[in-house]
């Protein structure tokens, strides 16, 4: 199955999916590795990988051509979060342009205004009209070069502080654009917000959803809900950085590395997961003897 259909699968699909965050080539096979399905190039974990700010600070060729090194090394389907889509519809067409060459799955777009924000900063979000948005949508839509490369409407009204009800009709008018899934963002942290948008939305189309801030929300509660997939939005960002702030700290503590060996990769792994030896059966084939 082609990259493009698998991703429109586990979007459309019954059952509740999950879409785990990566943000290089390395945590991408890692979280194929660990039985994920399908992938987020997170706009915030590539941005604090590159030591920048989640605002555009990084150019959206940077951001390309990472993500082509993740879908280089992976055989699951990628969801870029392509965030405004770095300016107007013709930035736009040009992303998803470049995206189906690289192999990219899919894109998800939000109605802010470039150069966005994070959206757990700040309280001033900047939104697009919704005319502006479903422009850049319909655009996103002729611009495939492969009709199951999927785009993914994100609604960030509650992010930005307005109701409910335009939230509802920021995402009827993105679904009726030709968005695949609506995207619905909460920064609240009892998921109320998400559970009425989904209730009142009553699976019109399939929900996508980022718990980062809801987190203790059981899962089995979004699957009652109709929810579609939910994104592990950058757990895997903040797992390295947990794990290697904790190891260089005893390093220096120690003046030594005789304690960490046990708890750090082998360099057999890191061999295995750049396919090193891959390369050493391809040398026994292909160099002259
Ligand atoms: C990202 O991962 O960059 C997202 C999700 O956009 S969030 O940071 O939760 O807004
Ligand atoms: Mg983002």
């Amino acid at each position: 199955m082609k990259k493009t259909e698998n991703l429109r699968r586990i979007l459309t699909c019954d059952d509740l999916s999950f879409i785990m965050e990566a943000h290089s080539a390395l945590s991408a096979r890692i979280a194929e590795e660990s039985g994920f399905e399908a992938l987020w190039a997170s706009g915030l974990s590539i941005s604090a990988s590159l030591g920048l700010s989640d605002r555009n600070e990084a150019s959206w060729t940077q951001v390309l051509d990472i993500v082509e090194f993740m879908a280089d090394h992976t055989k699951v389907p990628i969801l870029l979060d392509g965030d405004t889509g770095y300016g107007n519809f013709n930035n736009v067409r040009r992303l998803v342009r470049k995206l189906s060459q690289r192999g990219v799955a899919g894109v998800c777009l939000e109605d802010k205004v470039f150069p966005k924000m994070n959206s757990f900063i700040g309280a001033e979000h900047g939104l697009a009209t919704i005319g502006e948005f479903c422009g850049k949508l319909r655009a996103a839509k002729d611009s495939r070069q492969d009709p199951d490369f999927c785009i993914v409407a994100r609604v960030e009204a509650l992010i930005s502080g307005c109701s409910m009800e335009e939230a509802l009709a920021r995402a009827d008018a993105y679904s009726e654009a030709g968005a695949d899934a609506i995207l619905i963002h909460s920064k609240k942290s009892d998921g109320q917000e998400i559970l009425e948008f989904c209730r009142r939305w009553n699976r019109r189309c399939p929900i996508v959803i980022v718990p980062t801030k809801y987190y203790r929300i059981p899962t089995s509660v979004f699957r009652d809900a109709g929810v579609s997939c939910v994104i592990w939005a950058n757990h895997s960002l903040r797992a390295s950085i947990s794990a290697i702030r904790s190891i260089t700290r005893k390093i220096h503590r120690q003046q030594a590395v005789a304690d960490v060996e046990h708890e750090i990769a082998s360099l057999d792994d890191v061999f295995f997961l750049t396919n090193e030896f891959e390369v050493q059966e391809a040398e026994r084939k292909y160099l002259a003897c």
